[in-house]
């Protein structure tokens, strides 16, 4: 199970570091005679102050020189099955459009579209974390402690993979699928698991990318010495797979065809958060979460890895933020609606699509 209290020190440590870049951001006329007291207050104000709203559209606004997109009607991030679902760090969808979440006690629970009717499919036993759906209706399972798994629409459970050129997965995390049905994954650690999550973190690079091919059963690593391989997702035109490095603060892109096959670069880096789950949006790009306490965040990446959406959910100081919904560790879009997942979180949740017109 993910200890509450590791991912808080994780998130202190995230915090002391952007307040360290801030600090240093500072102009040196500014830093020499200024107090610590100073320093204090102005990231307190930093924090709290509220930003001009540069344009408004549907249930979002762009604010501020972040030009972040807020939620500014709390009214439309719907909360689903909060008193039984906990932690379901990834959401599916399926093709009648019933609601998928893998919860922190190993279960995986369903939802009709509308939220209502949870049932308990299966018990992994593990700590379920990425979920897809492949052509056949099985729900794929990346599960950090037991590794892949299949779930058929009984909620029969079958183990696929455990492990790549003899070497054990300890952290399998996220899972997408590509329209030719290989299964692409991450293990984010193969020295720790997920129960000492601060050492799977810092004793890193550790993590994989792999890909399972379901006619020959068979396991390829594709990358590795990656640094906390977490989200995994294949580009809409099937060209590349995109992997997210959590503790680098940026993901990674896997040529699949084309000129560079078998090559990777650098997608995006430089992030504000760590990265963690990324999903395609089927069309022109991806959603990518941030792993955030207090202000669940997500952003919009083209293509070429450049910021199109840089979404933020209300503000709460109190946790589990009963007017929002964080840390946001997924992202999925189906049917003009974004479905929100996290490792923290009661409940699914769910908003509306930003619009076009709030882009970068
Ligand atoms: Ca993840």
């Amino acid at each position: 199970m993910v200890s509450k209290k590791i991912l808080y020190a994780l998130a202190i440590v995230t915090i002391l570091v952007v307040a360290a870049g801030m600090f240093m951001m500072q102009k040196p006329s500014e830093q020499i005679g200024e107090s610590t007291t100073t320093v204090t207050r102005s990231f307190t104000s930093t924090v709290t102050e509220t930003p001009q709203v540069l344009s408004k559209s549907g249930a979002y606004e762009l604010v501020g020189t972040s030009r972040a997109i807020r939620l500014s009607d709390p009214t439309q991030l719907e909360k689903i099955g909060v008193d039984v679902a906990v932690g379901p760090e990834d959401v599916a969808v399926d093709s009648q459009g019933r609601l998928y979440g893998g919860m922190v006690d190993g279960k995986i629970i369903r939802f009709q579209p509308d939220g209502s009717s949870p049932e308990v499919l299966a018990d992994t036993k593990g700590r379920p974390l990425g979920l897809h759906f492949d052509a056949d209706g099985n729900l794929i399972i990346a599960d950090a402690i037991v590794g892949l798994l299949s779930m058929a629409p009984d909620g029969t459970l079958t183990v696929l993979s455990t492990e790549a050129d003899d070497l054990p997965f300890k952290f399998t995390d996220d899972v997408d699928i590509a329209e030719n049905g290989l299964i692409y994954f991450s293990d984010a650690s193969y020295k720790h698991t997920i129960t000492n999550l601060t050492a799977a973190g810092m004793d890193q690079p550790a993590g994989r990318l792999m890909v399972y091919d379901p006619e020959t059963k068979t396991t390829t690593v594709l990358l590795e010495d990656l640094y906390f391989a977490n989200g995994v997702a294949v580009s809409p035109d099937q060209s590349f797979v995109v992997v997210a490095e959590s503790v680098a603060f940026r993901a990674t892109r896997y040529w699949l065809t084309g000129p560079r096959e078998g090559e990777s670069e650098i997608f995006i880096d430089k992030l504000i958060e760590m990265p963690d789950g990324i999903s395609s949006n089927g069309r022109d790009g991806f959603w990518m979460a941030l792993y955030t306490y207090h202000r669940g965040t997500w952003l919009g990446l083209d293509t070429e890895g450049n910021i199109v959406h840089y979404i933020q959910l209300p503000f709460s100081t109190t946790f589990p933020l009963p007017g929002s919904y964080a840390p946001v560790t997924s992202v999925q879009e189906h049917d003009g609606v974004l479905y929100l997942g996290s490792t923290e979180a009661k409940g699914l949740a769910r908003v509306p699509i930003p619009p076009d017109d709030l882009r970068q």
